[in-house]
């Protein structure tokens, strides 16, 4: 039978030889567990005499307590050591620099905005802006459509609850700034507006409820159809390079006459409608203090989500509004 001693000494040896808590345990189970030498001496304190009994169990208690306490001693050494090395392997350094540092970048829609803008100032034009949220005189009444005209339901208005019902909205088009900027200044007016418009549209792979336009609007002496059209290849020459073409379609707006649609038709040979455009009609010059028998214009507007669609080849303006950066950080 091991003297109690010699179990305490054992246990400090095999403690001190475990390297990891998972060894700790084993040596644990060993020392102290129910087939260890310590439970083999308390089952035999049974055959003592009583006498011997007390003196054998209070030496055998004593060893059982300084076996535990250098069990545990170790089992705080061992997890201070396992803590100190995960702190290790998932260190981060944060002071490091990335060789080639991931930069962000303006989202397609505003590189779109910003080079439209490049691209008619480098043909002479001012950029002109207006309010997102207008009153119904400049986007309906001073465009020439009459009060409950029917071409006001082309447009799916969202009135704002201010004032009179039917006076506030979000703007449906970027037009309403034409007549902002002919009632501010004299001519000759040679501007683009660009800015972001509202509808009631359903989203769908070419519309979205909040979407941007571009107005464009000149205002001299002399100006016709020719210069609208001339305009209009001009730009889609620049701004689309070789492999595009532009058409017009003969449409309707009460703002202009006459009126047009225009279309870009892509390298794959499929057309997308990009906007509208017309010569300013002479109640718009009118409604403004213009008097239309000096002054002639045209005007034009279309869609800058649906040119990036075309410009960077995407098939579904939604794509434009995922945020996704895997899907953005192509463009
Ligand atoms: C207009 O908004 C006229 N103000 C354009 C105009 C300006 C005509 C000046 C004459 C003179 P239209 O509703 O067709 O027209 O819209 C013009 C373009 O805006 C469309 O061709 C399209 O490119 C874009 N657009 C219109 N609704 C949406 C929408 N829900 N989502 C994305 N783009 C849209």
């Amino acid at each position: 039978m091991a003297e109690p001693e010699q179990l305490v000494v054992e246990a400090e040896r095999q403690a001190a030889a475990a390297a990891t808590l998972d060894e700790l345990r084993a040596v644990r189970v060993a020392v102290s567990g129910k087939r260890s030498p310590l439970a083999d001496a308390r089952k035999a304190l049974g055959g003592l005499e009583p006498e011997a009994r007390r003196a054998a169990g209070q030496a055998l208690n004593a060893a059982m307590a300084s076996i535990d306490e250098i069990l545990t001693a170790r089992e705080a050494e061992l997890a201070a050591v396992a803590r100190a090395e995960q702190l290790a392997a998932e260190r981060l350094d944060l002071t490091e620099v990335a060789e080639h540092p991931a930069h962000g970048h303006l989202h397609v829609v505003t590189q779109t905005w910003q080079e439209l803008e490049d691209v008619f100032v480098g043909m002479g034009y001012r950029v002109a802006e207006g309010p997102e949220i207008e009153s119904e005189w400049y986007n309906f009444g001073a465009l020439n459509f009459p009060p409950g005209h029917p071409a006001r339901d082309m447009y799916d208005t969202l009135y704002v609850d201010y004032g009179e019902p039917g006076t506030t909205l979000l703007r449906t088009h970027t037009s309403p700034v034409q007549a902002r900027v002919m009632e501010g200044q004299a001519p000759p007016v040679y501007v683009v507006a660009p800015g972001r418009c509202f509808r009631q549209d359903t989203a769908d792979a070419t519309h979205m409820p909040v979407f941007h336009q571009i107005e464009g609007l000149v205002v001299d002496r002399g100006i016709s159809l020719g210069d609208l059209a001339g305009t209009i290849e001009a730009f889609t020459a620049a701004y689309f390079g070789p492999g595009f073409s532009s058409r017009l379609r003969p449409s309707y707006f009460p703002f202009t006459e006459p009126s047009a649609e225009f279309d870009i038709q892509r390298p794959d040979g499929t057309w997308l409608e990009l906007g509208g455009c017309g010569m300013v009609h002479p109640k718009v010059f009118e409604a403004c203090g213009i008097d239309p028998e000096q002054w002639q214009g045209f005007a034009f507007g279309f869609g800058i989500d649906r040119l990036a669609l075309i410009r960077f080849g995407i098939d579904d303006l939604r794509e434009l509004w995922t945020n996704d950066v895997r899907f953005l950080g192509q463009f």
